[in-house]
């Protein structure tokens, strides 16, 4: 039995070293991202089994995602895609502190994405499915593979989890707002920052925005705040962690590592508070470096954080 199962599109991405206008990058990172797979490897470090489905190009991004997915521990059932290439990602730093992401994924094998590439008996078997809302702006049959893989983990009690990850590129507020509104009464763990819970519901304030949300079913619904902390409803009661104080280097993946922390102590069974400061923790760590998913923490790696001490372990 795998611990947790996800599926999305997973990219390659090229970040710019140089700050500034992309056009005057010279020098490039080649790595990969996926919302979903970042959270595969983050709940993988924090010690539980993980697998990650979607389709890769046969080409060489395909072969990077693969190989530094399985090295990570993560179970990768990607199905290899001879007519579509892997989606593109390019992460320029305009700014010292603002960071702009473009994406070349339109009909990219990751967007092919179907209901038939899904294995049904791991998801079935799984404790947990978490998706995100990326996958149903992808194109019509990834959105419904996002429905049919819920509903084979709620034929089997799995915990259902979604990630809102809105992203303006792939689809307007209106349309997000709908999917989620027709889709978050069948998911039990709900995961947005203020701006994404506002897509679907109107209130004012993180705790009542939480309660409007809880209202369409959710049982478990954490609102990100960023640099003030976060807030999880949880049957009924609102619980507050405060930020882990660290220098921002890269906020992509903050969201993904604050989700994977959650799982992972759920799986364990940890207590909420534990539960949520652990989030915390995790999302502190994804920002330290570059990168979307290289700084998750490790379960050693989540005492370091807080501690007053010079900066220096040896
Ligand atoms: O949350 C980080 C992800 O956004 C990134 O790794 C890539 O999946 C991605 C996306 O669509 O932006």
């Amino acid at each position: 039995m795998t611990d947790l199962v996800t599926f999305g599109e997973t990219m390659a991405l090229f970040a710019a070293r140089r700050t500034g206008p992309l056009r005057f990058a010279r020098d490039f990172d080649l790595g990969f991202g996926g919302a979903e797979s970042n959270v595969a490897i983050g709940v993988r470090r924090l010690g539980h089994t993980a697998a990650w489905l979607g389709r890769l190009g046969a080409d060489e991004f395909g072969d990077l995602i693969w190989s530094a997915l399985a090295g990570e521990g993560v179970d990768v059932r990607a199905v290899r895609d001879p007519d579509a290439p892997t989606g593109l990602m390019i992460k320029g730093r305009r700014t010292a502190d603002l960071i702009d992401v473009r994406y070349y994924r339109k009909d990219s094998a990751g967007s092919r994405l179907s209901a038939a590439d899904l294995d049904s008996g791991l998801i079935g078997s799984a404790r947990v499915l978490h998706v995100s809302a990326i996958t149903p702006a992808l194109s019509a049959s990834a959105r419904e593979a996002v429905r049919h893989a819920i509903a084979v983990a709620r034929s089997s009690e799995a915990l259902v989890s979604l990630d809102v990850n809105f992203r303006r590129a792939l689809w307007t507020p209106e349309e997000a707002g709908e999917w989620l509104r027709e889709t978050v009464g069948d998911v039990d763990v709900l995961f947005a920052t203020e701006a994404e819970g506002r897509l679907i519901a109107d209130a004012e304030g993180p705790a009542e925005l939480a309660k409007a949300l809880a209202a369409y079913g959710p049982r478990h619904v954490l609102v990100k705040l960023g640099a003030q902390g976060a807030l999880e409803l949880s049957d009924g009661v609102v619980r507050r962690a405060e930020p882990y104080q660290v220098t921002e280097v890269d906020a992509v993946g903050a969201g993904d590592a604050f989700a994977a922390g959650w799982l992972a102590d759920w799986l364990a069974g940890a207590e909420p508070e534990q539960r949520l400061s652990t989030a915390c923790a995790a999302g502190a760590f994804a920002v330290t470096s570059q990168g979307d998913w290289e700084s998750l923490p490790r379960r050693a790696d989540l005492d370091l954080l807080g501690r007053p001490a010079d900066g220096v372990q040896r």
